[in-house]
C-alpha cells in the first residue's frame, strides 16, 4: 500500500516556503533572507552609494540629535531606549554618544533576533562608549513586544530605524504599530524611520545596483532553501528584478526564472516547476509621505508629534505618541 508522507512543517521557514512556492503567483518572504550571509550582504547594501537610506538617516541623527533627544528625556527616573532590530548600531551610536556625554539617565536596550548581533554590539559599545548602560535582548519582534509590556517602570523610547517598517504591507504595518502602541504609556515615544517617495529612478537604483549585491541578497533566499531544506535551486538561472510604482510608493523585488526548471525540496518533499520567465515575489520596500504615515499612525492609535528630514528630503524620522 502506498502511503503518502506528509512533510513536517514544524518551522515558520518550512511552512512559509511551502505555502509561497505552491501558490500562484509564487512568493517568498524577505524576512528569511537574513542568515549570516544575508546579514553580511545587507551590511554591504548599506555601504552602497545607491542605497541612500543609510546616509540620509545618518545625516538626520547627526544634524538633529539635540532636538531629537529632547523628545526622549523623561522625569528624574530617566528612560529606556529600546531599539528593535538593532543590527550593528552604527547610526544609533550618534545618539548614544550624545546622551552619554550629557550624563543623561538612560539604559540602551537593543533587541535583535540574533544573539550574535547583540553580543558583538555589546562588545563594540563597551569599548567605544564605556559609560553606557547596556541591556541587550534577543528574540523575535512580536515575542519581545510582549516582554516590553513589563518595562512600565519608567519612560520608554522605542526606536525602529532603517525604514524596516517598509518591508510590511500597510495592514501588517498597522498591526505592527498597533502592537507597539499597546506596549506604550502616555508619555512613551516611538521614534521611527520612513523612507519617502522621491524620483522613481533614485528608488529603482537603490534596489538595483550594478555591482549585483542586491541581486545576491535577494537570491540568498534560494541558497537558504538549498542549504537548510535540501533544495536544488540553481540561483544563476534566476534574475533579480525590481519595479517601483510611483503611485502606490511600492518597490517590489522579484526572482525571475530565465528558463523552464524543475526544483525539488527534499525536507518538504516538494516538486516545483517553473515556466520560463515565471516569477517569485520576494520583497516590498514601501515608500511614504506625511499623509500615508499619518494615516498608518492614526489607524494604529498613534499621533505624529513631529518629524526630522535630511537635506535632500529623501527620508524622515518621526516622533509618534499615543
Ligand atoms: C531592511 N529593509 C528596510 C531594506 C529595504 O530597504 O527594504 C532591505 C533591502 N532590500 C534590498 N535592499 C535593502
Amino acid at each position: 500500500m502506498h502511503t503518502e508522507t506528509k512533510p513536517n512543517l514544524d518551522t515558520a521557514f518550512k511552512k512559509e516556503v511551502y505555502q509561497g512556492l505552491t501558490s500562484f503567483p509564487k512568493y517568498l518572504s524577505s524576512k528569511f533572507i537574513y542568515d549570516k550571509k544575508g546579514d553580511r550582504l545587507f551590511q554591504d547594501i548599506m555601504a552602497l552609494p545607491e542605497y541612500y537610506l543609510t546616509d540620509c538617516e545618518f545625516e538626520i541623527l547627526s544634524d538633529h540629535k539635540e532636538a531629537i533627544s529632547r523628545f526622549f528625556y523623561g522625569t528624574n527616573s530617566g528612560f529606556d531606549l529600546i531599539e528593535l532590530g538593532a543590527g550593528d548600531g552604527k547610526k544609533t551610536k550618534i545618539l548614544l554618544k550624545y546622551l552619554v556625554q550629557r550624563d543623561i539617565n538612560f539604559t540602551y536596550k537593543p533587541i535583535d533576533i540574533s544573539q550574535n548581533a547583540i553580543s558583538s554590539l555589546s562588545e563594540t559599545l563597551a569599548k567605544e562608549i564605556s559609560k553606557l548602560n547596556f541591556e541587550g535582548e534577543t528574540g523575535e519582534y512580536f515575542e519581545v513586544l510582549e516582554r516590553l509590556k513589563k518595562y512600565n517602570v519608567r519612560k520608554k523610547v522605542i526606536m525602529v530605524l532603517g525604514s524596516n517598517i517598509g518591508n510590511l504591507l500597510h495592514p501588517k504595518a498597522i498591526d505592527f504599530l498597533t502592537q507597539l502602541k499597546n506596549t506604550m504609556h502616555k508619555d512613551d515615544v516611538l521614534f521611527i524611520g520612513f523612507d519617502q517617495k522621491k524620483n522613481p529612478q533614485t528608488i529603482l537604483d537603490a534596489y538595483n545596483d550594478d555591482t549585483g549585491v542586491t541581486a545576491a541578497f535577494n537570491k540568498n533566499l534560494l541558497f537558504r532553501i538549498n542549504n537548510e531544506l535540501g533544495g536544488n535551486f540553481e540561483p544563476d538561472h534566476f534574475k533579480h528584478w525590481e519595479v517601483y510604482d510611483p503611485e502606490t510608493g511600492t518597490a517590489k523585488s522579484f526572482l525571475v526564472a530565465t528558463k523552464a526548471m524543475n526544483v525539488f525540496i527534499d525536507t518538504l518533499q516538494l516538486n516545483i516547476t517553473f515556466k520560463p520567465w515565471e516569477t517569485i515575489h520576494t520583497e516590498i520596500s514601501q515608500k511614504y509621505n506625511d499623509d500615508i504615515v499619518s494615516w498608518l499612525a492614526n489607524e494604529a492609535g498613534l499621533q505624529i508629534e513631529t518629524s526630522f528630514s535630511d537635506s535632500k528630503k529623501y527620508y524622515k524620522n518621526y516622533i509618534l505618541k499615543k
